[in-house]
């Protein structure tokens, strides 16, 4: 089934920020922001602007009628700097003003002066230095310090990995409207409106009853819009607060990218321990995370790496340690993964070097290691494992012996082209890791002409949730889609939300909708007990195509009669369910417990083609065996895997985000910014499902597939190592994301420049 969006989106009738018609005296807003790293404001004369003509207000943080905070795990990030700047990028002053270009022309009249202090922008010397934003993390399991003599071979090295620019296409905004009553309704581009109407709370000094967030769709979040849509919501809150106005603000493509943060650099040092039959008996990693200048989501991506850092593989003692470091960069936040990518990088690093030197390929050392069922995790959860399953199912379908063969042939003919294999497993778990947030709820409503309306906490991103909620819907109560409405989603109708995050979206907010549903059909079934010929109070009744089945014959009775007489009868037509996670928990003073409710797992075959003259690159294939549990949706999956791919190719090839040593962002445009266009994109993706039938706590037995995909991509960028080693198998192996195309013409001719 196709997406219930398309047709819209198609004719440009879909609704986001922008297309909210706007209300008669709407103010403009813009943020003035800081041009240094860090440092102390020394200066701020604000009179020229205030006085231009067609500027309402200028605000600054002593204008905060609430709190000057807006950090979610820790109240450490002011929504507007009082004397501290810590990032370029950093809100300073807020203009409202009658248009977008005044607003503009406003901030470039404000004087500010920064006495600049020194600026740490590498997470290692934020980490010598002691910034650090939470102590650090810890997972152990068994004992590597013992197991290191019983290695037959030990290798170190160090693994880097750099940022990604979440690149929605709706950038970020809000549209605060004052209703009566001293009430504030928030439009918001965000992931989490239960996130932006706490911030807006905390800033404003309002009760949350008080305030109403409602978001239709976004154009685009990818964990960009978990947490950082706050602060835009929160200023244009504040100037409607202040000013009894509407106060829009729709950032410009060139301020989401410097003033927003990104996906988290990491770099990492590691000591991986195999005995003689290519089995990994020890690991040991450290991460250092580039936090960033505020903890926002760190702490928790910080965790997601650890929970991530063995992939899919079993590995009996490993110690793992994470720093989450404070930098002078706009705070990383949530972005596909969160974390869990830059976890699984290094360890696949660390098994990419130890293959030449043991005499094996990658996919000998990944398949000898593979978890299996039973088998324990790092941090206690006990695997109920697909990797073997779709490891098998992918030598089944593609013939990898073959493929390697030919790229060794065709590297033998050819000098300045050189192919490269990559296979790549993954393993990824669904939950919120911090378990409360495992919670959602659905409000199901049937009106009497038989017509079915739901809220629910899930917001449409374009990852097509509503459609799956809709499924729901019309899978219990058997209807034909369009009879199925899914309604913006609403703080004011489902209250305190997750964020639509952790891929568990569709798992929370279905099940909740499916329970709704259920209970509603209870109701039903009594009713048609008692208009229909039978006393049998458990006779089984069934609604099937729109009629109502009772002992599987059919009644004359319309879904449409049904649903009258229900009313007739006063039997409630709404529903409101709550649907808690089962079974989830994590004792983080141990570092164990059962944080996932399932795993996704996985394995693909990238290869590339890489010109050794020119160091640009094509990749032929990504070939997938994906574990979908049962798709509900194939179509929809399908969507979400072959974007997953193709984003996780740009983190690993073109996008270089590149802050200078000032901290200010070069790479600050899509002049300077890569993203994977078509022609980047590879030239076959073929996606096998991997179909179980064992039971899980998906949706409908439909897993996650948001995030798992993504991490496919990290497949590319080993198979541009393999084939720069054919071509100059001298220089040593470089694990440092992204390899793009100006990286790999460095180190095809053994540049020590990287
Ligand atoms: N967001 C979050 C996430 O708050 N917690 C998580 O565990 C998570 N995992 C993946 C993506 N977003
Ligand atoms: Mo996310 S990284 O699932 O917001």
């Amino acid at each position: 089934m196709r997406s219930i969006d398309i047709h819209d989106h198609v004719k440009g009738r879909s609704i986001y920020l922008d297309d909210i018609p706007l209300i008669q005296g709407t103010l403009f807003a813009r943020v003035f922001t800081s041009n240094v790293a860090h440092g102390r404001i020394i200066k701020l004369d604000i009179s020229k602007a205030r006085d231009l003509e067609g500027v309402h207000k200028v605000l600054i943080s002593s204008d905060i009628t609430g709190i000057n905070q807006i950090g979610g795990i820790i109240d450490d990030e002011p929504l507007m700097a009082e004397n501290i700047v810590d990032f370029i990028g950093m809100p300073i002053a807020l203009v409202l003003a009658d248009s977008e270009s005044i607003a503009r022309k406003a901030c470039k009249l404000i004087d500010c002066k920064i006495e600049a202090f020194e600026e740490i922008t590498d997470p290692r010397i934020a980490y010598e230095k002691g910034a650090l934003i939470i102590p650090s993390k810890k997972f152990i399991l068994g004992d590597t310090e013992s197991t290191w003599s019983s290695c037959s071979h030990i290798f170190e090295g160090k693994a880097d990995i750099n940022g990604q620019e979440h690149l929605y296409i709706e950038t970020q905004g809000a549209y605060a409207q004052p209703v009566e009553g001293g009430k504030i309704k928030v439009y918001s581009s965000t992931q989490g409106p239960t996130a932006v109407q706490r911030a807006v709370a905390k800033v404003t000094g309002m009760e949350m009853h008080s305030i109403e967030v409602d978001v239709t769709r976004i154009g685009g979040g990818f964990g960009g819009k978990e947490d950082q849509a706050n602060a835009w919501a929160a200023l244009c809150a504040l100037g409607t607060h202040i000013t009894g106005r509407p106060v829009k603000y729709s950032l410009s493509r060139e301020e989401d990218i410097y003033m927003t943060g990104k996906r988290h650099p990491y770099s990492a040092d590691f000591k991986i321990g195999f005995d003689n039959k290519l089995k990994i008996l020890a690991y040991e990693v450290t991460f250092f995370q580039n936090a960033g200048a505020a903890a926002d989501l760190s702490p928790a991506v910080l965790e997601r790496t650890l929970f991530h850092c063995t992939n899919a593989y079993f590995i009996p003692n490993v110690n793992a340690i994470a720093h989450c470091c404070k930098t002078n960069l706009p705070p990383n936040t949530a972005f596909r993964g969160f974390g869990g990518p830059q976890g699984m990088f290094v360890i696949e690093c660390a098994i990419a070097i130890a293959a030449p030197k043991l005499n094996c390929k990658a996919s000998d050392i990944q398949k000898a290691n593979l978890i299996t069922t039973g088998d324990v995790f790092p941090y206690g959860q006990l695997a109920e494992s697909e990797a073997e399953t779709s490891w098998q199912q992918f030598e089944d379908r593609f013939d990898l012996k073959k493929m390697q063969q030919d790229v060794d042939q065709f590297n033998k003919e050819n000098i300045h082209l050189k192919k490269g294999l990559a296979v790549q497993p993954i393993c990824f778990g669904i939950s919120f890791t911090k378990t409360l947030m495992n919670q959602a709820r659905s409000l199901v409503h049937i009106y009497t002409d038989g017509s079915v309306g739901i809220t629910t906490g899930a917001v449409e991103m374009g990852q097509g949730v509503n459609t799956k909620i809709a499924q729901v819907a019309a899978h219990i109560f058997s209807l034909p889609i369009d009879k199925i409405r899914i309604y913006s989603t609403n703080t004011t109708r489902i209250a305190n939300t997750s964020p639509s995050a952790a891929s568990a979206t569709a798992d929370l907010n279905g099940k909740a909708t499916l329970m709704a549903c259920e209970a509603i059909k209870e109701r039903l079934k009594k009713v048609v007990i008692s208009i229909a010929d039978t006393k049998e109070q458990n006779s089984d009744i069934e609604i099937r195509d729109g009629l109502v089945f009772l002992d599987s014959l059919e009644t004359k009775i319309t879904w449409q009669e049904l649903i009258s007489k229900a009313f007739e009868q006063r039997v409630s037509l709404s529903e409101h369910a709550h649907y808690a996670t089962p079974d989830v928990h994590f004792d983080w003073s141990k570092g164990k417990g059962h944080p996932f409710s399932y795993h996704v797992y996985g394995t693909s075959v990238t290869q590339v083609t890489v010109d050794c003259i020119r160091g640009n690159y094509e990749i032929d294939f990504v070939k997938v065996v994906h574990d979908y549990g049962q798709s509900m949706n194939p179509m929809i999956d399908l969507g979400q895997i072959e974007g997953g791919i193709v984003q996780g190719i740009g983190w690993m090839t073109c996008e270089d985000v590149f802050y200078d040593e000032k901290g200010k962002l070069r790479s600050n445009a899509l002049s300077t910014y890569k993203i994977p266009d078509i022609y980047a994109a590879p030239k076959e993706i073929d996606i096998i499902p991997l179909i179980t039938d064992k039971e899980n706590l998906a949706i409908l037995q439909s897993k996650a597939v948001g995030e798992p995909p993504l991490m496919y991509g990290l497949g590319t960028y080993f198979a541009i190592e393999n084939a720069i080693q054919s071509f100059n198998p001298t220089v040593p192996r470089r694990m440092n994301a992204p390899y793009t195309p100006e990286k790999v013409l460095l180190a095809l001719y053994g540049s020590k420049d990287l």
